[in-house]
């Protein structure tokens, strides 16, 4: 068989289809951001930007190993650091990556020629086949949480990139102060005129925050507070393979939302709680990260008397493009 490159398939049939529900590789996990922060500082001392074009340190799965640049099977995610006057290079790739910013101020990234301020918090979209380049106008160091859905443009071999020029900038601030200031109006269209694929490209934090107080405020004790990041000129997810929420944990409250078929990457933005995933606790404060795998238990809570804030991550829109994306009720 091994000469004409053939094998059979019942030994692998049932690691290929097992029943129920699949067999997870990822291995949840929580990556504490006062850990890596000095390596990424480190990195900072010991990498020019002009050598690495993007200075990142990726977490990894450890379900897979440091040999895998992915948190789960559809999830890249990694620390990228920017120092004051650094210039990481134009170019675009067919991934599409979306940044949240975990500390520092004055960097912003440009993205098809609209600077895009970088302020804690903020989410900041770069859809695949776009231009960008980051750059830092500040005194500081600015780190940023990479999302990327790399590992599955990989797994396809459809994954490559392009170097371009510096890209000219508009003076104007991005989409979020100008076209989709205000939630609810989008600018009205000539007939038959396109409306842009990506309209919004950043979501600045404190409407999120805003946002998300007004909900809690007005919340059922079994609701969780979660908004979810839409492209505003179709109400889909913002990204074509990756969805992005934001939640707000309440003390003493615990959330349990439903076991689902996709994968997920948490990342704190402020305050401080526990997660249980899949029986494991997991205790986070700000900057910190973690995981949980496909059809993952999982549930949060906030401790100490200020709400948590998280940006959870998932593949749910690649699931539903696919036709497979699934919710069971917690028994
Ligand atoms: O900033 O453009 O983490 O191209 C990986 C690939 C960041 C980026 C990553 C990238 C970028």
């Amino acid at each position: 068989m091994e000469e004409v490159h053939v094998s059979p398939l019942w030994p692998a049939l049932r690691n290929l289809l097992p029943l129920h529900r699949p067999i997870a590789v990822t291995k949840s996990s929580l990556w504490s951001f006062g850990r890596i922060r000095p390596l990424v500082l480190r990195a900072g001392e010991l990498t020019p930007i002009e050598k690495a074009e993007r200075r990142v340190l990726v977490l990894c799965d450890p379900g897979r190993g440091t040999a895998f640049p992915q948190a789960t099977a559809t999830i890249y995610v990694g620390f990228q650091l920017l120092l004051p006057g650094e210039h990481a290079p134009a170019h675009r790739h067919i991934p599409s990556a979306a940044r949240i910013i975990v500390e520092g101020e004055g960097a912003y990234t440009t993205v098809n020629g609209e600077k895009c301020a970088m302020h804690p918090g903020d989410l900041i979209l770069t859809p695949g086949g776009m231009w960008h380049e980051h750059g830092h106008e500040g005194t500081e160091p600015v780190i940023w949480l990479d999302a990327l859905d790399v590992p599955i443009l990989a797994y396809l071999e459809g994954s490559y990139r392009e170097e371009g020029k510096p890209q000219i900038v508009p003076s104007r601030p991005d989409g979020s102060a100008v076209e989709y200031s205000q939630a609810g109006l989008v600018p009205s269209r000539h007939y038959r005129a396109p409306r842009p694929n990506y309209p919004l490209l950043r979501y600045p934090w404190e409407r999120t925050e805003a946002g998300l107080r007004a909900i809690a405020k007005h919340a059922s004790s079994s609701e969780i507070a979660e908004l979810e990041y839409i492209n505003p000129e179709t109400g889909d997810s913002c990204l074509p393979t990756l969805g992005f929420t934001a939640m707000m944990l309440l003390p003493g409250r615990v959330a349990r939302p439903p076991i689902r078929s996709s994968s997920a990457v948490f990342h704190v933005i402020h305050g401080s709680g526990r997660s249980t995933v899949d029986g494991e606790i997991l205790a986070w404060k700000s900057g910190d990260t973690f995981s949980a795998s496909v059809f993952a238990e999982v549930e949060h809570i906030a401790s100490g008397t200020e709400p948590a804030f998280l940006i959870r991550i998932h593949d749910a829109p690649l699931q539903q493009k696919l036709g497979f994306y699934e919710e069971r009720p917690r028994s």
